[in-house]
């Protein structure tokens, strides 16, 4: 007998399962929701799912979960250009969306299922295969529109139980999160992950300090968040102390994604007593390092490799340093059950990561005397990282290309206080043409997503290059910045 992935909905129990801002659903209407959409959608290779913060998104979710179907969540901000690309090379079969949710011209091709809420009991199908895949999530890299990440339902359920482990995280806990749903760390961790332990979810729609705070007050116990997200928190508690007590109430509040800065963690725990665990993933391996709930929580730091991965620091060979002076620098790389296939349609791109086993994740970092590993950066300096979002430079540069008005470009992320990195275009302009920033920073909003709009937009005459013509990101200046808002 194969173990389920979710054993909560088999034998579901008689509490709430998720909420989100004004509906809830308990585990018997969630198996009920799924068990329906599983029928329809059985037999699909992949199914699209439009990713709106609502319980309606996760019922669709464990419905093509349950059939042993691939979802492939789609932003629904995304862009023209990127949505058509997504759907270009994942090729679903349908698109699953809440009942009533307006999709866009580009997906009119596919047939839609609609999820509506309640209905007759409904059982689910036999467990799928462990090695099938779950979720293709598309992700950025450097140059190119963004690859789809396979994850297989093993890499779901072994980082899952791992997280679980070391975050003391069980039934009994109540998640609060504002993250989107068509990313890992807010559809895994934060809707999976209780859904798997047999827990809760309190999402709150859209992020504000004030409804997190909110969702603490009415018994969430853990929080999890992007630094952008502690950020915005830690300023909300400084302006208003009534927030605090919820916050202090809650029993771990934890931050990924991106680098948390050590004014945050001060920030936070002078606000509210509270040290935030930092853990660290990424797309293709889910999570691969965390603090315990019950280790040091330092700035800085994001622990030890979970249970059952395996992470070494490597050398520009590929060998392994053997260090642990928590000054020599190695790039990340990890093996074991937590990571994902393959990149959808893109073999080499896979080999080029994966090799021996081990993929390499183009972060660098150090490791402290016991253990503790520090980011300390990425190798390629086109990955941009913002609110917690990765965004390829090559991808804006190309959308803004795509502007009559821009002859040529380059993109780089700038220090952001809130952001951590702040999208940031230096644009060379055809001839006599003339343009704004913020019609640039639409432009780029509408054809690929928001988040990926600059914020900044530079207007010079010329771009440094060498003799050979090749550009010098190194020697962009910011001159003085037009904000693009
Ligand atoms: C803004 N908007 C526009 C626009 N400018 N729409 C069209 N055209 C334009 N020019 C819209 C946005 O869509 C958004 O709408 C609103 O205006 C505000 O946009 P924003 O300023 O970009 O975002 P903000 O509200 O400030 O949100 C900040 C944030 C968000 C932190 C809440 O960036 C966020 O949720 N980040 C989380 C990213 C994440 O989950 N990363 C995990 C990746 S997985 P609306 O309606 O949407 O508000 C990973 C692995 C791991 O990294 O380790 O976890
Ligand atoms: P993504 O491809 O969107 O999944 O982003 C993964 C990247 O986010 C990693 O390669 C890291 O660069 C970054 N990241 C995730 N968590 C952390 C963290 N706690 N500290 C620093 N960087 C992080």
């Amino acid at each position: 007998m194969k173990e389920a992935l979710f054993p909560a909905l088999l034998d579901p129990p008689d509490q709430v399962a998720l909420r989100f801002e004004n509906d809830s659903l308990s585990y018997e209407q969630l198996r009920n929701g799924a068990a329906r959409v599983a029928e329809r959608v059985a037999g699909a290779k992949r199914v699209a799912l439009w990713a709106t913060p609502q319980t309606q998104t996760c019922v669709g979710l464990l419905g093509i979960l349950a059939a042993g179907v691939a979802a492939v969540p789609l932003n629904p901000k995304a862009g023209q250009s990127e949505l058509r690309h997504v759907v270009s090379d994942s090729a679903p079969s349908l698109v699953v969306a809440a009942k009533g949710a307006e999709l866009p011209p580009t997906l009119a091709g596919l047939d839609r299922l609609p999820v509506e809420q309640g209905g007759a009991k409904g059982d689910l199908p036999e467990e799928p295969e462990a090695e099938s895949p779950a979720l293709v999530v598309y992700t950025s890299g450097t140059t190119g529109p963004p690859k789809g990440v396979v994850l297989p339902r093993r890499a779901v359920r072994s980082n899952l139980d791992a997280l679980a482990e070391v975050w003391n995280w069980s039934s009994d806990d109540v998640l609060v999160h504002g993250l989107p749903l068509f990313h890992v760390h807010g559809l895994v961790l934060g809707v999976l992950g209780p859904l798997r332990l047999g827990g809760r979810l309190h999402h709150v729609g859209r992020f504000s300090p004030e409804a997190v705070c909110g969702a603490l007050a009415q018994g969430g116990t853990m929080l999890f968040g992007v630094p952008t997200m502690y950020h915005r928190l830690a300023n909300a508690l400084e302006k208003d102390a009534s927030l605090e007590a919820s916050v202090r109430g809650a029993r771990l509040l934890v931050s990924g994604s991106a680098p948390l800065a050590s004014r945050e963690h001060v920030r936070i725990e002078r606000a509210t007593g509270h040290r935030i665990v930092e853990r660290y993933g990424l797309t293709e391996t889910l999570m691969n390092c965390s603090v315990r709930a019950s280790g040091d929580r330092r700035p800085g730091y994001v622990g030890l490799p979970l249970p059952g991965i395996e992470l070494r620091l490597a050398g520009d060979d590929g060998s392994t340093l053997d260090v642990s002076d928590d000054e020599t620098i190695g790039e990340v790389a990890v093996r074991g059950p937590n990571l994902f296939t393959e990149y959808l349609n893109h073999p080499d791109e896979t080999a080029a990561v994966l090799r021996d086993g081990w993929f390499f994740t183009g972060d660098v970092a150090t490791r402290a005397p016991d253990g503790y590993i520090r980011i300390v950066g990425r190798r390629a300096t086109d990955l941009i990282k913002t609110a917690g979002y990765k965004v390829g430079a090559g991808e804006v540069e190309n959308a803004l290309l795509e502007h009559s008005a821009v002859a040529e470009v380059a993109v780089i992320g700038e220090p952001d206080e809130d952001l951590g990195e702040r999208i940031a275009a230096f644009v060379v302009l055809r001839g006599d043409a003339r343009c704004s920033s913020q019609e640039l920073s639409d432009h780029v909003a509408r054809l690929v997503a928001p988040h990926k709009r600059p914020r900044t937009v530079h207007f010079v005459d010329g771009l440094p290059r060498n003799e050979m013509g090749k550009l010098l990101k190194s020697k962009l200046v910011s001159p003085s910045p037009e904000d693009a808002g």
